[in-house]
């Protein structure tokens, strides 16, 4: 999407996301944080090839729901397979020691091709990515809110005047789809399909609103459940979940019934994917969605994009609320942001059927 939205005529995806969550121009002058003990899988350097991650039996669900946007339903009986999947995003700590045991370099670190961009000015070639500058008006639209930076990476999730130091725990930023893949391969996993992806994150709870139940985001003591936006969207976030329009080190809020924090806000996650509107019903076992012939985003037609999930620290009750288990985007996979992320998978093999004896 950082490509796209140079494009004067593609800027509907910017949209998409944009309505779901943003990132406030106050970024370098966020009120600190609520001390919280968050949760954190320790790192190892000889970890099992399950280190970190919760063992999901897997199951039948009923995926999606009655649109409350219209991509999101109907709802379908759905059956995933058993898989092991991270407890939390994947963290700056983590994605750092796979840029230093391979020195991948990310998309936002590369300037784009001009043969695939002739469009495009050397200036807006020069490696960059999107990030969430704020509006001072309720009535400001998305592209307002957002802006290509030329230096924001996960190194600079806010720009190159901003820093990942400190903030090892923060989930990483400002990775493209790609991205996200290719750390997954090199642990020898996968990134989680939305099935999958909404299987874990409802937490065996079928049906229910949030990934906690149906009550509003904060338990019976007023604690909060997730990080999201409070207040006027896109103008002012109170923090009062205790992170101000930002992300929050991962684990600080409570897991849902399968372990895993923060499947609600925080940063929206990848999947595997190709994003199309609405759910196939005829996609009913372990469903991988549509091929990438038929991916299609209404808003942008003609670019495939992969769906995204679980909202972010910009997802606020009175815009989009897409901090719920079935809202799904369409994210640019050439694109990364200061708001989307990601966790991985690694499947169990499918028992084999019992063989008949004569
Ligand atoms: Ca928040």
């Amino acid at each position: 999407m950082r490509n796209a939205i140079l494009r004067s005529a593609s800027l509907a995806c910017l949209l998409a996301l944009a309505t779901a969550c943003s990132r406030g121009a106050d970024i370098q002058k966020m009120s600190a944080a609520i001390s919280a003990s968050c949760h954190t899988p320790p790192p190892s350097e000889h970890a099992p090839a399950t280190q970190g991650m919760v063992l999901i039996h897997g199951g039948d669900f009923s995926m999606g729901a009655q649109p409350r946007h219209r991509e999101e339903g109907p709802p379908r009986q759905t059956r995933v397979g058993a898989f092991w999947i991270d407890e939390t995003e994947v963290t700056n700590r983590d994605f750092a020691r796979f840029i230093d045991a391979t020195h991948y370099k990310t998309l936002a670190e590369r300037p784009l091709d001009p043969a695939a961009y002739p469009g495009l000015t050397a200036d807006q070639r020069k490696p960059s990515s999107l990030v969430f500058v704020g509006a001072n008006s309720p009535n400001a639209g998305p592209l307002q809110w957002w802006s290509v930076i030329a230096g924001a990476d996960w190194r600079h999730p806010g720009g190159p005047a901003t820093s990942i130091a400190g903030h090892d725990d923060d989930p990483v930023v400002q990775v493209a789809w790609e991205d996200a893949m290719a750390y997954a391969r090199w642990l020898g996993r996968d990134l989680p399909t939305e099935a999958e992806w909404e299987y874990a994150a409802r937490g065996g709870l079928d049906n229910a609103t949030y990934t906690w139940g149906d009550a509003p985001p904060e338990d019976a003591s007023g604690k909060p459940l997730a990080n999201i936006w409070q207040g006027v969207f896109p103008v002012l976030d109170t923090g009062a979940d205790g992170y101000k329009a930002k992300v929050a080190p991962v684990g600080c809020f409570p897991p849902n019934g399968y372990g895993l924090h923060d499947m609600a806000g925080n940063v929206w996650e990848w999947t595997k994917d190709w994003y199309a509107p609405g759910l196939d019903p005829a996609d009913a076992d372990d469903p991988q969605g549509p091929d990438q012939s038929r991916a299609r985003d209404p808003d942008e037609p003609g670019v495939a994009k992969h769906v995204v999930k679980g909202g972010s620290f910009l997802c606020a009750d009175n815009y989009c609320l897409r901090y719920r288990p079935p809202a799904r985007q369409a994210g640019p996979p050439d694109t990364g942001s200061n708001h989307i992320g990601f966790r991985t998978i690694l499947r169990v093999p499918a028992e084999p059927a019992p063989t008949k004896i004569r």
